[in-house]
């Protein structure tokens, strides 16, 4: 910097100043030029960005591949995960997150379907090849549907993985269960320290949860398949019971979280979710669509909010999952 008196004195060239501008104060704006980047996918589920953002790991859940996508189009394979099994339905190779240290440890994480039940596992991926599969946590209950199988890390650097209740609803407000909730872990396949329970749940009373994402402000969202007339955007909080069986949508019975949007499930049927500068986009199965929840409606936590969400592009539905469940 330079600095300049009334009486034309300039100063000396200062020391070189860094800094940070602040977020942008409007969030989002409106996609356009919607393009495909990548076409020749069976069932591709899974989608993580490396901490470069110049590649992505996408998983295929009934080929248990993992490819390596650029935002040109160029897909590679790296790897197959072993030991996976499908369901027949919705199981298979789910999830994949990527370690927010991959740089130094090159560790992601997937979560897949198994014998004995769902699995979250770590190996190896070196920039080309996969390698060192390690189980972290096993006999996650499974079944044909409701398996959910997000994963995300947090800014906390804890691992979060969504389960579904395995169509074995008493099990989303069983606190002892994996089924039915978000789980937090360590990168080390124990619970992360300060679990509202103490074990590995994080939030319960989940039906199938899909899509995670943290904002801006580090809060987590979590879109889920309800059963046959709402569909859910939660805002997740440790401890919290978001309400399946008793609840399906919004409801007013004590102890239990409401969604903070929900949908028709024709209109849905809610996959993976993204957020993008504080905005969430939803990517709909049976609604063969892609939501944008702006950050506005959120922050007003509005009770009842159906409808008030609106479409904004037709998009192929990713994660097909055949019939609605
Ligand atoms: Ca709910």
């Amino acid at each position: 910097m330079v600095a300049h008196d009334a009486a034309g004195n300039t100063s000396a060239q200062s020391n070189t100043v860094s800094f940070t501008t602040n977020a942008c104060s409007s969030d989002g704006g409106v996609p356009s030029s919607i393009t495909t980047i990548s076409t020749g996918w069976a069932i591709p589920w899974g989608t993580y960005w490396m901490p470069d953002g110049q590649t992505a790991l996408v998983t295929e859940r009934d080929s248990f591949k993992v490819f390596k996508v650029t935002p040109s189009g160029a897909k590679t394979q790296v790897g197959t995960v072993p030991n996976a099994v499908t369901t027949n339905g919705e199981g298979g190779l789910l999830g994949v997150a990527i370690d927010p240290n991959w740089a130094t440890n090159h560790y992601i994480y997937l979560m897949h379907t198994a014998s004995e039940g769902n699995r979250i596992v770590r190996m190896t991926y070196n920039g080309t090849s996969l390698t060192g599969y390690t189980i972290l946590l096993q006999g996650i209950k499974k079944n044909q549907y409701h398996n959910g199988g997000r994963l995300v890390f947090g800014p906390d650097g804890y691992l979060y993985a969504s389960t579904g209740e395995a169509e074995t609803p008493d099990l989303a407000q069983d606190k002892n269960s994996l089924n039915g909730k978000i789980l937090r872990l360590t990168t080390a396949g124990q619970p992360a320290p300060g679990n509202p329970f103490g074990n590995y749940v994080y939030s319960y009373g989940h039906r199938n949860p899909q899509g995670l994402a943290f904002d801006r402000s580090g809060r987590l969202w979590e879109a889920e398949f309800g059963n046959s007339k709402f569909d859910e955007l939660n805002l997740i909080k440790p401890g919290g019971n978001y309400g399946w069986p008793t609840c399906e949508g919004t409801c007013s019975v004590s102890g239990m979280t409401n969604p903070k949007a929900t949908w028709p499930t024709g209109q849905a049927s809610p996959s993976g979710i993204a957020i993008v500068r504080n905005v969430v986009y939803m990517a709909a199965l049976k609604g063969e669509r892609l939501w944008r929840d702006p950050d506005q409606r959120r922050q007003r936590e509005r009770r009842h909010p159906v409808g008030v969400l609106r479409r904004h592009v037709r998009t192929p539905a990713y994660g097909h999952q055949g019939a609605r469940r």
